[in-house]
């Protein structure tokens, strides 16, 4: 029943996060098993459509992976298909706004706090699919900053009821602010980019998840004060692996 099934943690403090590009369902679950506390499949510029998230979702859940989705935007139908899939949270790309952020919110949220609609695809194929009121209570609705206009209104995104992470995406934003991202995660400053979303974060009583997307950027993020951190992905997996080998031998 779903008294019996554990709450997921999704992306949770002092956690390591893999982000997934491909749409390889053995590769996912491999790479499940390797110790990585979450993973997220990337639907904005990974190679996974809609047939390819309940496919991955299902192999996922099969082996117990806590997984969350990056969506390709602020989309209704694309937030409530990942959350039907199974994930145990979303982050949103692309946020320019207040008004953003709700719709956001909006998607994952079972009614009264969102417009979420019923259908908890994989869940009900496993034959525990959470009620609205539970499901409501533990979805993880991350928003990304990464847009000027995001940050500008980190402050209200962050007290918006429903948004309960915010998750920095530093490739965009530095690219938004034409700042490049070595320097814009340097700056420590309390007026920098990054220490003004763990201000707001903190003041409404969430916190910040960011994306590495490689080992060599984690320190600068860590430095920051960000524990929730996707260290890698796929793809620098896969070369850092190939290097690592051809070092060996
Ligand atoms: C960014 O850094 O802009 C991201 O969206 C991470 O994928
Ligand atoms: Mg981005």
């Amino acid at each position: 029943s779903a008294e019996d099934q554990p709450r997921r943690a999704a992306i949770g403090p002092d956690s390591r996060g893999l982000w997934l590009m491909g749409n390889d369902v053995d590769l996912a679950r491999r790479l499940a098993g390797t110790g990585f506390d979450w993973l997220a499949l990337d639907a904005q510029h990974g190679a996974i459509d809609r047939s390819a998230l309940v496919d991955l979702g299902r192999a996922l859940g099969d082996v117990g992976a806590n997984f969350v989705v990056r969506v390709p935007g602020v989309d209704h139908a694309w937030i409530g298909a990942s959350l039907d899939a199974g994930a145990a949270g979303v982050v949103i790309p692309s946020v320019a706004s207040l008004e953003d952020a709700r719709a956001a919110v909006r998607a994952a949220f079972y009614p009264p706090l969102g417009e979420r609609s019923w259908g908890p695809l994989t869940p009900m194929w496993d034959g525990y699919a959470p009620d609205a009121e539970r499901a409501n209570a533990q979805v993880q609705c991350a928003v990304m900053i990464e847009t000027a206009g995001a940050l500008e209104a980190v402050e209200e995104i962050a007290a918006v009821d429903g948004v309960n992470l915010l998750f920095l995406g530093p490739v965009d934003l530095s690219l938004a602010l034409g700042v490049p991202m070595a320097q814009m995660l340097a700056d420590t400053s309390p007026s920098g980019p990054v220490p003004r979303i763990l201000a707001a974060a903190r003041r409404h009583g969430t916190d910040v998840a960011a994306f590495a997307g490689h080992p060599d950027h984690v320190p600068a993020l860590r430095a920051l004060g960000i524990t929730r951190v996707a260290v890698a992905t796929d793809i620098a997996l896969v070369a850092l692996g190939a290097e690592a080998v051809l070092d060996l031998t």
